[in-house]
């Protein structure tokens, strides 16, 4: 039974999985989260209450959070391209640069994007200011780093450029990346060059329309 990915394309998280799985041509088959009624959100909803996605099950055993499935399919079914260095500073740098895409990055762009699907009445123009301050924070912090890496860890692509991609992919849509962050917007459009995340990016166009934002026409 191949690997079962239950996500859906337009989600960033799901992407940043994607992006690992295409980096190594590992085989797997997806189950589509088709709203909530598909028999495929069924099925994630009764294995993972909490309902976030994706979720792989691999022979019967699931694996949830993005950067855990990522650590799992290096574990358990290796490619070519190791996302997390063997070397023990090295790999902890690389979890460290996840841990700031999927806190400071990722967090306060879902903050915004979320607070938009709100009824206005309860919606929380206080957060939204937070929330994009910390980008503004993060953007500055990454592009001071950005000034002589490659990739977000050094020279090799990494779990944390998993991460990175979509996630800077729709910050940027949200919160868009100023001029004063020039090494953030290279980076940025390296990430979208690389062929794994760009065919996620390709895959995921039918579904530009979900974007509360409204999605800008370019990427
Ligand atoms: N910490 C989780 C976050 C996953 C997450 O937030 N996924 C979003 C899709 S990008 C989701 O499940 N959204 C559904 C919801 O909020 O109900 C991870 O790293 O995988």
């Amino acid at each position: 039974m191949p690997l079962q990915l239950y996500a859906h394309p337009f989600s960033s998280y799901c992407q940043k999985v994607l992006t690992a799985l295409y980096e190594n041509g590992t085989p797997f088959e997806l189950q589509l989260l088709d709203g909530p009624d598909s028999g495929p959100m069924r099925e994630l909803s009764a294995r993972w209450p909490m309902k976030r996605f994706p979720m792989l099950v691999d022979d019967g055993r699931m694996v949830v959070e993005a950067s855990c499935i990522i650590e799992y399919l290096q574990a358990h079914h290796p490619g070519p391209v190791r996302l997390i260095p063997d070397q023990a500073d090295a790999a902890l740098e690389v979890r460290m640069m996840d841990r700031f895409f999927d806190n400071y990055i990722s967090t306060p762009q879902q903050k915004v994007v979320a607070d938009r699907l709100r009824p206005e009445a309860v919606r929380d123009p206080h957060g939204v200011a937070e929330a994009r301050r910390m980008l503004d924070t993060a953007y500055g912090w990454l592009d001071a780093l950005m000034a002589d890496r490659q990739w977000a860890a050094g020279e090799d692509f990494s779990l944390a450029d998993c991460a990175a991609a979509p996630f800077l992919f729709y910050a940027d849509w949200t919160h868009p990346i100023g001029d004063a962050f020039p090494n953030v917007k290279a980076y940025r459009r390296r990430l979208l060059a690389r062929p794994s995340f760009a065919r996620a990016v390709d895959e995921a166009r039918p579904y530009r329309g979900y974007f509360p934002l409204g999605a800008p026409d370019r990427d």
